[in-house]
């Protein structure tokens, strides 16, 4: 359904379609052992011009991190483009991608598409592991196999949403928008980050080997993960993703799902591991007085309206407001333990320790690229709802059009 967006000038462009059919969608396919995770984004404009070094340094920052497994040392993950792309630039059309698992040639008896081998019999999983999506999955889609659930519950599927999310970020670049997502707290350890800048953060964390842009944090953070290893046991903590150049206007407070916050926290809640997900002051804020909390309006020629602090992350009343989008994730700890927890075996109803696979001890860092990735795609979603336009150079001249109104109020 067409919409018309009217500007004060008398000029209008119409927006393809209404929110609720959203601009940007994409859906993800594949399990962990199986031969490959699937994306298919649809609704990029086309002409925007990608690299795949560009989503590939995403991916390689996703299985990267202190405290990452050995399935990490056998995976080189690396995108193919099956579709949507022509010359490194967008045609406009659905763009389909794989990520194959080199883990596959290792289980390819056990994940068989259709024959059901010995091998698969005898590593059937039967004792759920607490925390993960094992028994709530089975039950719920009538599984004796464990196995058919983790394989896709499990977080190798952000590979697709990280690909995904580099899309998305190289479409917002070509606005000025950009998203740096980080580690501020892992194992209780809190990092120190306050008063560092966007870019600042982004230099420190992408050479830490936690993505942590607090140095003295960051060693305390590793002791952390070589203790609870030494334990056989796992890790949680905060992610941050802050995004900087983001145009006033984005969501809207007229409809809960036109939010802005709500679609960044059901994004980045989805998330595997992550429990709680705070925009700005978040949780901070319901103990602390109005006075202390909402941010002062400020306004200067050059800056135009502005804001003497940035409490509120960057969105109110589910509408970017021009400051930077802060959103923080917390993650919990891993539910394989080496040092497993009780279960009960799901076919005997014994009681039995859960079942020990092969896992990180922890994946915070992975899990601030993921979330960055998340928040990029919901982003450049909210620019193409505003701005619309099935080629960039439409959607930047819509923007560039709206930018101009805003500076001459
Ligand atoms: C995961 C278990 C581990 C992780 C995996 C998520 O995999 P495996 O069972 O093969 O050792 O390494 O994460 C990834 C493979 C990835 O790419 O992030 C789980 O149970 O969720």
């Amino acid at each position: 359904m067409g919409v018309l967006a009217e500007y004060g000038d008398g000029s209008s462009h119409i927006l393809s379609e209404l929110r609720g059919d959203d601009m940007l969608r994409y859906l993800t396919a594949g399990e962990s052992h199986g031969k490959g995770i699937v994306a298919v984004l649809d609704g990029m404009p086309a002409g925007l011009r990608l690299s795949r070094q560009q989503i590939d340094a995403e991916l390689a920052a996703r299985q990267s991190g202190y405290g990452r497994g050995d399935r990490m040392k056998i995976e080189r993950d690396s995108v193919e483009v099956l579709s949507g792309l022509r010359g490194g630039v967008t045609i406009g059309s659905p763009i389909a991608l794989l990520i194959k698992n080199k883990d596959w040639k290792n289980w390819r008896d056990i994940m068989d598409p259709w024959q059901e081998s010995d091998a698969a019999v005898e590593a059937a999983v039967t004792h759920p592991r607490p925390g993960h999506a094992d028994l709530a999955g089975a039950l719920k889609y009538g599984h004796a196999d464990v196995r058919n659930v983790l394989e896709r519950s499990s977080a190798r599927e952000t590979a697709a949403r990280v690909a995904v999310g580099a899309i998305g970020k190289a479409f917002l670049a070509e606005f000025g928008i950009a998203v740096v997502s980080h580690v501020i707290a892992l194992g209780g350890v809190k990092a120190k980050t306050s008063g560092m800048g966007v870019q600042r953060i982004k230099e420190v964390s992408e050479r830490s080997s936690l993505r942590c842009a607090d140095k003295t944090a960051e060693r305390t953070m590793t002791g952390a993960i070589d203790r609870a290893k030494e334990l056989g046991d796992s890790l949680g903590g905060i992610v941050e993703v802050r995004v900087a150049g983001v145009p006033v206007g984005l969501g809207s407070y007229s409809q809960w799902d036109r939010k802005l916050d709500g679609r960044l926290a059901a994004a980045v809640m989805s998330i595997q591991a992550i429990k709680g997900v705070e925009i700005g002051s978040g949780f901070a804020a319901a103990s602390r007085r109005g006075s202390q909390v909402h941010d002062e309006i400020l306004y200067s020629k050059e800056r135009g309206f502005h804001r003497k602090t940035n409490r509120a992350g960057g969105i109110e009343g589910g509408v970017s407001n021009g400051e930077d989008i802060v959103v923080r994730a917390a993650m919990k700890p891993i539910p394989t333990l080496r040092n497993p927890l009780s279960s009960v075996d799901i076919a005997t109803k014994k009681a039995f320790a859960a079942s020990v696979e092969r896992a990180d001890v922890v994946a915070v860092p992975a899990a601030s690229v993921v979330a960055g990735a998340a928040v990029a795609f919901v982003l450049a979603d909210a620019m193409l709802e505003k701005f619309g336009g099935d080629n960039l150079a439409e959607t930047r001249s819509n923007y560039e059009h709206y930018l101009a109104q805003i500076r001459d109020r």
